[in-house]
């Protein structure tokens, strides 16, 4: 009996760290935001997730394994995903009746990720990207990377912004359908190659309160948010888009700073309030601030942000490598405690 073809195709996706915070969904099956948000995306030789999907005639069951552990894909975001991937598939395949039938085929998808899972550290935005990406891929679709980026938000919202290198913006949107609420490039990695993230891991536990349940809390109970989404984020969006197109470091190292800090006063806002910062995360920003206040000429060399959790992540330029870096890492060698695993990563921001 001739043996049964597996179709096969693998990506990697980076994690992108945003720097106008997404929070807050007006729709929650469409993971629509009810604010812009703007990400840089991390090298992909640190942070990323890889992912291979293949499909056959021969799989009996749909599957998906996360660094070897089996997941449930039977959930509505990532359903969602699927069926959009295959009815452009079935489209090609009506089209062209030379192509394999792949569509009707059960995939099978295995993961792995290079760091710890739902830590703060944006694993479902490298995790769909890269999901939306493999599928695409095996599937031959011709979809741009904004298409894609439609796609993968209905996975997680961050994801959309994953499927771009560099400095991207997602559009929040305005279309019901969310036709619109899909990511774009602002700049490429190469534009302002000397931007570095540090990425330090004060905790590799998986954060108390998931992002899609914290979000919806802030939406309904913060006053704070409000303001945040209609009076503060329009105006840091263009901001922070200015000043990554102009390479501006201390404009952007100033709304990064501010943008993380209205994140988490609104999560503070929330009733019960949600506390994802500790001890250690607060460390992070007084060493900022002390490193910000010495520099020169006064402006900011190194910016902090935190998502939903504890770790930091702090942006500075090459030439401040060993102001920024070398401070946060002799610090952490000796005097700082609540830091495990390794203690800081120097990353490349790109892709
Ligand atoms: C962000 N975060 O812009 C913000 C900052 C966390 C804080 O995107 O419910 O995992 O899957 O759409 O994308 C985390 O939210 O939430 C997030 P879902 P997601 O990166």
């Amino acid at each position: 009996m001739a043996e049964t073809e597996i179709y096969r195709s693998s990506t990697f996706a980076p994690v992108n760290i945003a720097v106008i915070k997404y929070w807050g969904k007006r729709d929650t099956k469409l993971n629509l935001p009810t604010n812009s948000s703007l990400s840089v995306t991390l090298s992909q030789d640190d942070l990323r997730t890889h992912t291979t999907a293949s499909c056959s005639d021969s799989f009996t069951s749909e599957t998906l394994t996360l660094n070897d552990a089996p997941q449930d894909i039977s959930g509505a975001r990532t359903q969602a995903c699927l069926r959009e991937l295959r009815q452009l598939r079935q489209t090609l395949e009506e089209n062209d009746s030379s192509l394999p039938k792949l569509s009707p085929m059960k995939l099978k998808i295995v993961s792995q990720n290079n760091f710890p899972a739902a830590a703060g550290l944006a694993s479902s935005a490298a995790g769909f990207a890269a999901l939306v990406r493999s599928i695409a891929d095996l599937y031959a679709l011709p979809s741009t990377p904004t298409e894609l980026s439609r796609i993968a938000r209905q996975g997680s919202g961050s994801a959309c912004r994953s499927l771009f290198g560099g400095y991207v913006a997602w559009n929040q949107g305005t279309q019901l359908d969310g036709s619109d609420s899909v990511a774009y490039s602002v700049a490429e990695q190469a534009h302002w190659p000397e931007m570095r993230a540090l990425i330090l891991v004060a905790s590799a536990e998986k954060k108390d309160v998931s992002s899609t349940s914290g979000m919806q809390a802030t939406v309904a109970t913060s006053t704070l948010f409000q303001h945040r989404v209609e009076n503060v984020v329009p105006g840091r969006m263009e901001g922070m888009e200015k000043a990554i197109k102009e390479r501006d470091f201390p404009a952007f190292a100033d709304l990064t700073m501010k943008d993380s800090n209205n994140f988490h006063a609104t999560c503070l806002d929330t009733s019960p309030s949600i506390l994802y910062l500790n001890d250690t995360s607060r460390a992070a920003i007084r060493i900022c601030t002390a490193i910000n206040s010495s520099a020169e000429d006064g402006k900011p060399i190194c910016a902090y942000t935190f998502d939903a959790g504890p770790n930091a992540v702090v942006y500075y330029l090459a030439s401040h490598t060993d102001a920024v870096a070398g401070v946060f890492k002799g610090i952490l060698g000796s005097e700082l405690e609540g830091w495990e695993g390794v203690k800081g990563r120097d990353v490349k921001a790109g892709s």
